[in-house]
């Protein structure tokens, strides 16, 4: 089975278990007196009906047994539950997580940001949720973890991680065409690995990613557009192979013609820097003929957005 991930998680798995094992119990009981009572009871053996009497005790106890097996599967998850619902300890590791279309963003304090959410093993962590447009859900299967992230309100979350490794964090709440993209891992690493990622001197890939860019000497313009293209959720709407997504692909993008619908009228457009930059900036402009105006303004700046530009110019 996959055990969960973290000590609240356990909390979980261990009502989960009690409530499967008391039906499991219940079944066998319920199954085994069925058949008996076919046999026991059968139509060559008592072939005309007889009274059955009320039994008083028989009755009580069997009500009795109920609410006792009831009550313990409603303590045991309510324990389970004030737990994770409650206060995260004092001294947990802050993050804030913000969700928007289509992606998630994670923020430490040091002014650390990534799209993975990178976690120290063994340390309580207090997630405060928020959302840039609509609902969305925070979800980690692993972790036994998910809430939704409501716009205009804050919530939150906590956790401590009990295993360390690469799991799967999901939107589970449907926000749009690029629900289903947005995807990304938690990562769960030694506290000294974290504290160095942290403080910036250690950069940590989820297992099975391709790793980042040489860490060390000077980044190409295009290897810091990859980075951007990954980071601020471009690959969520436009792919690199060809493929056509929510919005073009980026493959033999750069150079070529399309045609556009300006203001409501078409006009063919060669796609170039000045064209790329006004459209992360107003991308509803110049919308590219068979694809619909669903594209959030870029929080790139011009600097940024070349270097997604030379990064564009590779995918030939
Ligand atoms: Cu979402």
């Amino acid at each position: 089975m996959f055990s969960a991930a973290t000590l609240t998680g356990k909390e979980v798995d261990s009502a989960f278990w009690v409530i499967t094992g008391i039906c499991a119990v219940l079944f066998v009981l319920i199954i085994f007196f069925m058949l008996f009572f076919l046999y026991r009871y059968r139509r060559s053996r008592s072939p005309v009906p007889g009274d059955i009497e009320g039994n008083a005790t028989l009755e009580l106890s069997f009500l009795g047994i109920s609410i006792v097996i009831v009550l313990a599967m409603f303590l045991w998850g309510w324990d389970g539950y004030r737990m994770i619902r409650g206060q995260a300890p004092e001294g947990s590791l802050e993050v804030k997580a913000t969700g928007q279309m289509w992606l998630w963003t994670f923020e430490y304090g040091q002014g650390r940001q990534s799209n993975t959410l990178i976690l120290p093993y063994g340390k309580p962590v207090s997630i405060r949720l928020f959302s840039n447009d609509v609902i969305h859900s925070l979800y980690v299967p692993a972790f036994r973890v998910k809430q939704d992230a409501v716009p205009g309100s804050e919530k939150d979350l906590w956790f401590t991680p009990d295993e360390t490794g690469t799991f799967d964090l999901f939107c589970a709440e449907y926000c749009g065409t690029g629900h289903s993209a947005m995807i990304t891992k938690a990562v769960v690493v030694g506290e000294a690995d974290f504290n160095a990622w942290l403080a910036g001197k250690k950069e940590i890939t989820p297992a099975g990613a391709a790793p980042a860019a040489a860490a060390k000497g000077e980044k190409t313009g295009a290897e810091k557009g990859r980075e951007l293209f990954q980071s601020k959720g471009c690959s969520a709407c436009h792919s690199t192979d060809g493929s056509k997504l929510i919005g073009p692909s980026f493959k033999g993008l750069f150079g070529k013609k399309e045609t556009v619908v300006t203001a409501g009228k078409e006009r063919e457009i060669t796609v170039d820097e000045a064209y790329i930059i006004k459209s992360e900036h107003e991308p509803a402009a110049d919308v590219v003929v068979g694809f619909q105006p669903l594209m959030p303004p870029s929080p790139m700046n011009d600097e940024e957005i070349k270097a997604v530009i030379e990064f564009m110019k590779t995918l030939k």
